[in-house]
């Protein structure tokens, strides 16, 4: 058993491991697949890494095998001990400053790097888009403040365009990660402001993470960026900026679940402006891609997340049973009939992880 065990031990272990690699790599959530600016800075960056470490792996194990076979114990000669080299300048000279040169090709592009994508030299210019990320356990808030209007978990941002982010947390630090588009970037509490920005080269629904261990529910802190046409995302603003909080559904449940929300949510909760309130701004909620960031948007999810939110999202700071299920049901009606923006709905997400 051991032996037949033994003999496949390593083909088990690559075997899981090409399972578990072969998680990795969705187009829009990995670093290997850069669809924005700053994520083909970071993947350049790794390439010139992995290629010096395969350089110095291959010397390294090439000398180690040289010496293995050549000096190995020989017949005859079990006690001779081979010539002893000390101080030799050629090869000292020689692996001092071969590391050096390989340091130095590592370092230019780094700082190179690390300053571009620190550059904020076109913030604030005529066009140019600044919007204020706010992380909150578990959630994140987006606001437009030029335009006066705010969204949740969802960003929509323009293709092709660079658009600045200013970052900060409303509690503890998060970690605003969006792998294929621009890298990552932490969310601290207090004064001190993060900015970064964000270059996608493709329409696309781009998904992103929190990165930073910020509480039970950190692993369920997603968002996604969505990139459309320069024309939609004009649209969007519009669509957005036009929005009657007040308007009334069509059907009698939903109206009466707008009448219950008005109630027992709006403390919270705003539809619409920029409001930036306890609880995320549900502005366009019946387009969304995700309830709460993580949940298919079907009702049934919705109304499970109304009575129970802290069943899905341990610790989150919404209270649990506020309505009762018969009326989270009207609710549901209401909020998901809030479409207010078409815009992005049409964009592809490719491979759903579900
Ligand atoms: C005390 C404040 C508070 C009240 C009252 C409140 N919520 Fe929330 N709600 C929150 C917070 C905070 C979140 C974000 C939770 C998270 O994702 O971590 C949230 C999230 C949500 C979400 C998901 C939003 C998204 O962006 O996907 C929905 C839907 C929602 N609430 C509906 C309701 C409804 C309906 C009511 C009334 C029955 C209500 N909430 C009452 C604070 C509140
Ligand atoms: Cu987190």
């Amino acid at each position: 058993m051991r032996g037949w065990m033994g003999k496949f031990r390593s083909l088990f272990l690559f075997g899981a491991l090409t399972l578990l690699l072969a998680g990795c790599g969705e187009e829009n959530l990995s670093a290997l697949k850069p669809k924005g600016y700053g994520a083909e800075l970071l993947l350049d960056l790794m390439l010139i890494s992995i290629a010096i470490m395969i350089f110095v792996f291959i010397i390294v194990m090439a000398i180690y095998a040289f010496v293995l076979v050549r000096y190995r114990e020989k017949k005859g000669q079990e006690h001779t001990i081979p010539k002893q080299t000390e101080g030799n300048k050629a090869l000292e000279v020689i692996w001092t400053v071969i590391p050096i040169i390989l340091l130095l090709v590592l370092a230019i592009p780094t700082v190179q790097a690390t300053f571009d994508l620190a550059d904020k030299s076109t913030q604030g210019d005529e066009g140019v888009i600044t919007i204020d990320v706010t992380a909150n356990q578990y959630w994140w808030q987006f606001t437009y403040a030029d335009q006066e209007i705010a969204t949740s978990q969802e960003l929509y941002i323009p293709t092709g365009e660079r658009v600045y982010l200013n970052m900060k947390s409303s509690d503890v630090i998060h970690s605003f990660w969006l792998p294929s588009i621009a890298g990552k970037m932490d969310t601290n509490p207090g004064e001190n402001m993060n900015t970064m920005y964000l270059e996608a080269y493709e329409e696309g629904v781009y998904w992103g993470h929190c990165a930073e261990l910020c509480g039970p529910s950190h692993s369920l802190m997603d968002f996604r960026v969505i990139a459309v046409s320069q024309d939609e995302y004009d649209q969007w603003v519009e669509d957005m900026k036009n929005i009657d909080p007040e308007a009334a559904p069509e059907t009698t449940t939903a109206q009466e679940g707008q009448q219950l929300f008005n109630d027992n949510c709006m403390s919270c909760h705003a539809i619409g402006g920029a409001s930036a309130g306890v609880g995320p701004n549900l502005a366009n909620f019946g387009n969304r891609e995700k309830i709460a960031g993580i949940l298919e948007p079907t009702k049934e999810n919705l109304v499970d997340w109304i009575v129970h939110p802290d069943e899905i999202k341990p610790g989150n700071q919404m209270p649990t049973e506020i309505v009762s299920e018969e009326e989270a049901s009207k609710i549901a009606d209401y909020l998901l009939q809030l479409q207010h923006s078409d815009v992005g709905t049409d964009v592809p997400t490719q491979n759903e992880d579900e």
